[in-house]
């Protein structure tokens, strides 16, 4: 044999394989939830693509239709949405996962169906939630959104601190299955403190940072009106707008959590390069979601081939090699 001497490694030498919990997945690539996550038709295209998992729409107890359209735009750099929680029910999706993972089973693939995502719509009804799917022969992820901007009077959790501490206590009272929370952005380092020392007293399996940007404004010049319907026309930004905030929350929250409770990286991602600057910050996967919004379940396969590709450049091997080792200058 030759001593290798190639700048880089050949393809067949990268693995994209990323870790949360027990699962190795195929890639940390997922859907953010929301996006082409509404029904059993979204989720199984979702199934057909290169995503390495896949997580629901949030539900609430009984099926919504949501907010007046036109709730979602896209925007020069971006998305703003209000679309107020349309989903289908937890039953549904905690039905239709179980039954994918059953047929994933038969087929002895490894499943991608391993989050269910949760937004109730007060704390009793995410108590009430938690204590049915603790019923069921779920035992994978449920991702709990304390996040959601759109509810017409119902502000977001995550910034409410007294109050995501006692729902979470509430929730380890009794929930003894992998729990992680979808947080919305923080702005403030004293904010990050103080939320991932309220974190570190519970047991979480992940949080994902972030959820979009709450309650931005869109407005058309010619027509001097707003972009889409509800609130006036306050929405979510999501998309290139929110990048730099998202990975600020993923590196504030890598550095701040107990290295138990893992993070997501969710903000801004358009390619490769997006993944691998969430991934540098720390995250263990990296979801996506209004560039998934704009070209369908086949940006995971562009996105995978570009972070392969990179991977490749700089002679990574494996995401390990990278993942949380964010330098600063001096
Ligand atoms: O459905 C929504 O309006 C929505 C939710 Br639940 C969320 O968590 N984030 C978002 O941007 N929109």
């Amino acid at each position: 044999m030759t001593k290798e001497t190639t700048p880089h490694h050949s393809s067949e030498s990268i693995d994209l394989t990323a870790h949360l919990g027990r699962f190795t997945f195929s890639n940390c690539l997922m859907n953010a939830s929301g996006v082409y996550c509404f029904d059993a038709d979204e989720l199984n295209e979702l199934n057909q693509s290169k995503a390495g998992a896949i997580v629901t729409k949030s539900a609430t107890v009984e099926k919504r239709t949501g907010n007046p359209e036109p709730r979602y735009a896209t925007l020069t750099h971006g998305s703003i949405n209000s679309m107020g929680l349309p989903n289908l029910g937890i039953d549904y999706y905690i039905d239709f996962v179980l039954m994918a993972q059953l047929d994933d089973q038969a087929k002895e693939k490894d499943s991608k169906f391993r989050f269910i995502s949760v937004s109730g719509l007060s704390p009793s009804e995410n108590i009430d939630i938690l204590q049915k799917i603790q019923g069921t022969p779920y035992q994978d992820f449920v991702e709990l959104n304390l996040s959601c901007p759109n509810v017409i009077g119902e502000p977001q959790m995550g910034y409410n601190f007294s109050a995501t501490r006692r729902l979470l206590e509430q929730v380890f009272s009794f929930y003894t299955k992998p729990l992680g929370v979808k947080l919305p952005p923080y702005f403030d380092l004293v904010h990050f403190d103080q939320m991932a020392t309220i974190l570190n007293e519970f047991p979480l399996a992940y949080v994902n940072v972030i959820n979009s940007i709450g309650n931005g404004l869109a407005i058309d010049t010619e027509t001097e009106t707003a972009v889409i319907k509800p609130k006036n026309g306050f929405g979510g930004i999501g998309g290139d707008y929110v990048k730099h905030t998202a990975l600020a929350n993923v590196k504030g929250f890598y550095d701040r959590l107990d290295p138990t409770i893992k993070v997501i990286g969710t903000g801004g991602v358009e390619s490769g390069e997006d993944v691998f600057q969430h991934l540098l910050c720390g995250a263990s996967m990296v979801q996506i979601g209004t560039s998934l919004h704009e070209e369908g379940p086949e940006i995971f396969e562009r996105i995978e081939r570009e972070l392969h590709d990179i991977m490749a450049s700089k002679n990574y091997k494996t995401i390990d090699d990278f993942r949380g080792k964010l330098k600063s200058l001096m």
